[in-house]
């Protein structure tokens, strides 16, 4: 019997230190994540608390400078942080990947001196909590539509318009805001919390996420500091980098719930007993059991890969984009096979495909929908676009 995860030895492909981190996040998700997840997930609720222990165990901004809060590491650390955090639960890994490659990522890459230095420690400690807005009622997959904008008014701008589905926006004390100015070019603002005109209406009833706070941002007539424009991007090519590091952080991340689905349906399928031996030794099941792994193991070695290019700076978009859609695919289809091996208890709180299967409706959905990504792929093979 084999039960590993890691089927191709890929650790032999990681340092001693990508392990130790990896272990340091697999140990705080084991103790403080599972215990708990599914009563924060039953009740609709964010884990209290979670970005302060998040930054505590340096999962937010970890590729980020140490002068400025972040732990300086690679992006297969980054990776691995993610994996684990979303073994747990996608919220948790939203949470992280929000913080680190939406918000901290846009100031340290775009921002300037006196702006990295105000918020990116704070960000990294998990004291400050950041948003991104970039989707809006109107514009979501084609966000160069957008409505949102800011207006000239001397040693500050107005920003008017509203975003939604934004993660982490009811618990935000900033967001990174992309509006248009008045020559109709791509800006990012930073929103904090207490400017007049700023609210933040939370968004209710999920069946997916529903341990994240997902809400609107709304701006009338906001006042916003010219020194809270980031000065050094403009145009959507800004929030589009952003989300290149953060589709790859989805990548790695999926993986994890995909281990934690694939374990606990090994385990019930050794344990469990029908017509007198264990359900893993029907053909049917072991069909589901070893077509996971097989999975699994394509994306773990996917996103190693990935990982290795995007350090050395080589990654492109549709390469992040292929492995964002093949991962979450992979990872959505066994939450929802291996339920099955699990019979009726696969649907109690107890166990997590459940959960994780409802998650990953909108892990599919968010940072790009499966259909967009394909068509970056498509755009990318042949050179036409099909997106309009
Ligand atoms: P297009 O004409 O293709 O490009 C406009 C400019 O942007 C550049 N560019 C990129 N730059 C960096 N990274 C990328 N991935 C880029 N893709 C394009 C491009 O070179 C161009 O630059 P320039 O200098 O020539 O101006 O733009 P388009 O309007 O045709 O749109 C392309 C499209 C559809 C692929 C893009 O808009 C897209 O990806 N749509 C999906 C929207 C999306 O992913 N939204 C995510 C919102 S955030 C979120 O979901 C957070 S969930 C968080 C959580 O909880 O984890
Ligand atoms: P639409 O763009 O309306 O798409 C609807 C359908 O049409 C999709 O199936 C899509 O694939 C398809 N479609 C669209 N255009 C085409 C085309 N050209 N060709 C073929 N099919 C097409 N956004 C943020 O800015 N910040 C956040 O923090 C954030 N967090 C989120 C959290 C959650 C829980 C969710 C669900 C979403 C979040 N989003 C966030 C928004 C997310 O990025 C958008 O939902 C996503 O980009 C899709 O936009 P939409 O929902 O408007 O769908």
């Amino acid at each position: 019997m084999n039960p590993t995860t890691d089927y191709f030895l890929i650790d032999d492909l990681l340092t001693d230190e990508h392990k130790m981190i990896r272990q340091t996040v697999r140990d705080f998700v084991d103790k403080e994540i599972i215990p708990i997840i599914d009563h924060y997930a039953q009740k609709h609720e964010p884990i209290p608390n979670l970005m302060k222990q998040l930054g505590a165990i340096g999962a937010l901004g970890p590729y980020i400078p140490e002068e400025y809060g972040g732990a300086g590491l690679d992006q297969i650390a980054y990776g691995l942080i993610m994996q684990e955090l979303e073994r747990g639960d996608s919220a948790v890994r939203s949470a992280a990947s929000v913080q680190s490659s939406l918000v901290m990522y846009p100031i340290y890459s775009f921002g300037s001196e006196a702006q990295k230095k105000k918020y990116l420690p704070q960000l990294a400690s998990g004291e400050m909590i950041g948003c991104f807005g970039l989707t809006e009622p109107n514009h979501g997959s084609n966000p160069n539509g957008m409505e949102t904008n800011i207006k000239d008014a001397g040693d500050h701008v107005i920003l008017n318009g509203a975003k939604m589905w934004i993660t982490n926006s009811p618990l935000a004390d900033i967001a990174v805001v992309w509006a248009k100015d008045e020559e109709g070019v791509i800006r990012g603002v930073i929103v904090e919390r207490n400017m007049p005109g700023f609210s933040t209406p939370k968004t209710d009833n999920k069946w997916s996420l529903r341990a994240s706070a997902t809400g609107e941002l709304v701006f009338d007539n906001v006042k916003v500091p010219k020194e809270n424009i980031l000065p050094n991007i403009k145009g959507l090519k800004g929030p589009l980098s952003c989300l290149n590091s953060a589709r790859y952080g989805i990548s790695w991340g999926v993986i994890g719930a995909a281990v934690n689905c694939y374990e606990v349906a090994l385990k019930y399928g050794l344990e469990r007993t029908q017509f007198g031996r264990p359900i893993a030794g029907f053909q049917l099941q072991q069909k589901k059991l070893a077509e996971a792994i097989t999975e699994i193991t394509k994306a773990q070695l996917l996103c190693w890969r990935l990982g290795t290019l995007k350090n050395e700076d080589r990654a492109t978009p549709s390469q992040i984009s292929m492995a964002k859609r093949n991962n979450v695919d992979m990872a959505i289809h066994i939450a929802r096979e291996l339920r099955q091996v699990l019979g009726g208890m696969g649907i109690m709180g107890e166990f997590p495909m459940m959960r994780h299967a409802a998650n990953l409706e909108s892990v599919i959905t968010y940072e790009g929908t499966h259909d967009v990504h394909l068509l970056i792929t498509g755009n990318d093979i042949t050179g036409i676009n099909a997106f309009v």
